[in-house]
């Protein structure tokens, strides 16, 4: 059983990945951001999920839709105002972002908090997060790598080059496969005649199984029990979480490609509402609690948008000197 605070903070972070993404979404269409945006509408269960069975002092690698690890990993609480503040500012590109507007939206790293960097190469996090892994064997800690990816990055060949390395050195890293069916507007069942990846790391003799994404204790539970192997040296772990988009690629793709019932099929499954059920009923939680905790993060997210279109823009002559300190 889970306590009423656990299934709360998990829900807390469900929301709150779901209203930064929709609220920057509007933010992207008044020109606030520029460059790409790609939405984790949908799949905010996997980085909540799997960030909860994370020690504060473990590491992630999250993707170019990362912004959902980001905020699983920064950690959102009541009247703490400061990660959502850090993270629009980031997208805004602004001084206040977490990498001094230098990261945006796809290249947003935390170090505070063992968050080593998104990644706009798809698949570039897989390497630096097995060499992130081979680091914490080397100092003969306990620590554990979680890297995130999809689908489409598990098509390229760093994704079986760095499993069997981690296999053979016994690395404690947690390949966290986010499937969410496409790679851009490519589908899954296009792309290989394998549909269930994690089929994959069963052939590199590792522990591999697949996972509801869109059920946030079903993650939990699975990372849990991945984190424990890994911690007991017996890595790496390969989990496969099934889930879809919400929506097309990035926020100026309208995924016209995506069949309509099965959008409809996942919607109905959605994350956000799976976990709010989880805290009315396992957590015993009234309608009135949730809205409460809703309108508190509503408002959490409209003050760090007050507070990160305020944060200037870096200057044109600080903006190298930044990149070469980070
Ligand atoms: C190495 C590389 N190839 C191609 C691209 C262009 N690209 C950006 S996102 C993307 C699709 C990635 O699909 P997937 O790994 O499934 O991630 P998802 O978008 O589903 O989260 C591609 C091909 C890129 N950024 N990097
Ligand atoms: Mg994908």
């Amino acid at each position: 059983m889970y306590t009423p605070s656990f299934l709360e903070q998990l829900y807390r972070t469900l929301y709150t990945i779901r209203v930064f993404e929709t609220r920057c979404i509007q933010l992207y269409r008044q020109g606030l951001i520029v460059g790409y945006f790609h939405p984790y509408l949908g799949e905010e269960a996997i980085a909540s999920g799997a960030c909860a069975a994370l020690r504060d002092d473990d590491y992630i690698i999250s993707t170019h839709r990362g912004h959902g690890h980001c905020i699983a990993r920064g950690g959102v609480g009541a009247n703490d105002y400061s990660p959502l503040r850090k993270m629009v500012a980031e997208v805004l590109g602004r001084e206040d972002g977490y990498c001094h507007g230098r990261g945006g939206s796809m290249h947003i790293a935390d170090v505070t908090r063992g968050n080593i960097g998104a990644n706009g190469i798809v698949g570039g996090g897989i390497p630096i997060g097995t060499g992130a892994a081979l680091g914490i064997r080397i100092r003969g800690s306990d620590q554990v790598v979680a890297v995130f990816f999809s689908d489409g990055a598990a098509n390229n060949g760093v994704f079986p080059e760095s499993l069997n390395m981690a296999a053979i050195w016994d690395l404690p890293v947690v390949f966290v496969l986010e499937n969410n069916q496409y790679a851009v507007a490519s589908p899954i069942e296009e792309m290989t005649r394998v549909p269930d990846l994690y089929e994959r790391g069963l052939a590199y003799g590792v522990p591999s199984s697949a996972v509801d994404g869109n059920d946030v204790l079903a993650v939990y539970q699975k990372m849990q029990e991945a984190v424990a192997t890994c911690r007991q040296g017996k890595g790496p772990v390969l989990i496969e979480a099934k889930t879809y988009r919400h929506g097309g690629h990035h926020v100026n793709d309208p995924g016209l490609y995506m069949p309509k019932d099965r959008l409809e099929h996942y919607k109905a499954r959605d994350p956000v509402g799976i976990g709010r059920k989880y805290l009315l009923e396992q957590g015993q939680q009234t309608e009135e609690a949730l809205r409460s905790i809703e309108q508190e993060v509503d408002r959490q997210m409209e003050e760090a948008i007050a507070f990160a279109t305020d944060s200037p823009h870096p200057s044109a002559e600080e903006f190298l000197e930044e990149v070469q300190r980070s």
